[in-house]
C-alpha cells in the first residue's frame, strides 16, 4: 500500500470522464488500497481514483472514518458504480473536497439513492443509502464524471473558489495592486 498525491484544480484531470474496468484484477484491488490509505491519512469519507489521478471508474468509501479503530473501519470499494435509482426527496448537507481543500458550501442532492457495483470479488452487489452515505456516493459518482461539488453551486461562487486554485492567484505576489490587474 502508499499514499498517493490527491490532485486539484486547475488540473485537467479532474474533469477527465473516467474508464471504466474491465474487471476487479489485482491492479484494482491495489488501487483501491491505495486509496483507502490516502483517504483514511487525508482524513476523507470517501475518495475516487481520478483524485489520485487514475481515470478509473473506482471509488472507496467509509462515513464512519475511524482510521485507528480498525475493528470499526468498514470501507466501501466499488468499481464502476452507477446510480441506478434516487429519491425524490432532497436534502442538504455541507460539503467538502480533498481536492478543493478548505472550502466548504451547501449542497441539495437526492436525499436516497441506490448504487450498483463491482466489488472487490468482482461480484455485483446493489446498495440503498441515506443520510451522509447517500450524498457521499453521488459526490464521488460525479467525481467520475468530471464533477465537482462546486459546480452544484451558483456560477459566482463557482467561480469564486475555483479562482482561489488558479496559478496566478496562488503566487506570492510582491507588488498587490500588480497582482489584482491579473
Ligand atoms: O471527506 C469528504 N467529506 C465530504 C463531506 C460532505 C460531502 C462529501 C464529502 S466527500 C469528501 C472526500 C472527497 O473529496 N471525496 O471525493
Ligand atoms: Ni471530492
Amino acid at each position: 500500500m502508499s499514499l498517493r498525491t490527491i490532485i486539484t484544480p486547475p488540473d485537467p484531470r479532474l474533469r477527465r470522464i473516467c474508464a471504466p474496468v474491465e474487471r476487479v484484477d489485482a491492479s484494482v484491488l491495489a488501487l483501491m488500497d491505495d486509496m483507502l490509505e490516502t483517504m483514511y491519512d487525508a482524513p476523507g469519507i470517501g475518495l475516487a481514483a481520478i483524485q489520485i489521478a487514475v481515470e478509473k471508474r473506482v471509488i472507496v468509501v467509509d462515513v464512519a472514518k475511524r482510521k485507528d479503530d480498525a475493528a470499526s473501519a468498514d470501507p466501501i470499494c466499488l468499481a464502476n458504480p452507477e446510480i441506478v435509482w434516487t429519491s425524490e426527496e432532497r436534502s442538504t448537507y455541507e460539503e467538502g473536497c480533498l481536492s478543493v481543500p478548505d472550502f466548504y458550501e451547501d449542497v441539495e442532492r437526492p436525499a436516497r439513492c441506490r448504487v450498483g457495483y463491482l466489488d472487490r470479488n468482482g461480484k455485483y452487489q446493489e446498495i440503498e443509502a441515506d443520510d451522509i452515505l447517500a450524498t457521499c456516493l453521488q459526490h464521488e459518482i460525479d467525481h467520475l464524471n468530471g464533477i465537482l461539488f462546486v459546480d452544484h453551486l451558483s456560477r459566482l461562487k463557482r467561480d469564486r473558489i475555483l479562482k482561489k486554485f488558479s496559478k496566478t492567484a496562488k503566487l506570492e505576489h510582491p507588488f498587490p495592486k500588480a497582482r489584482a490587474a491579473l
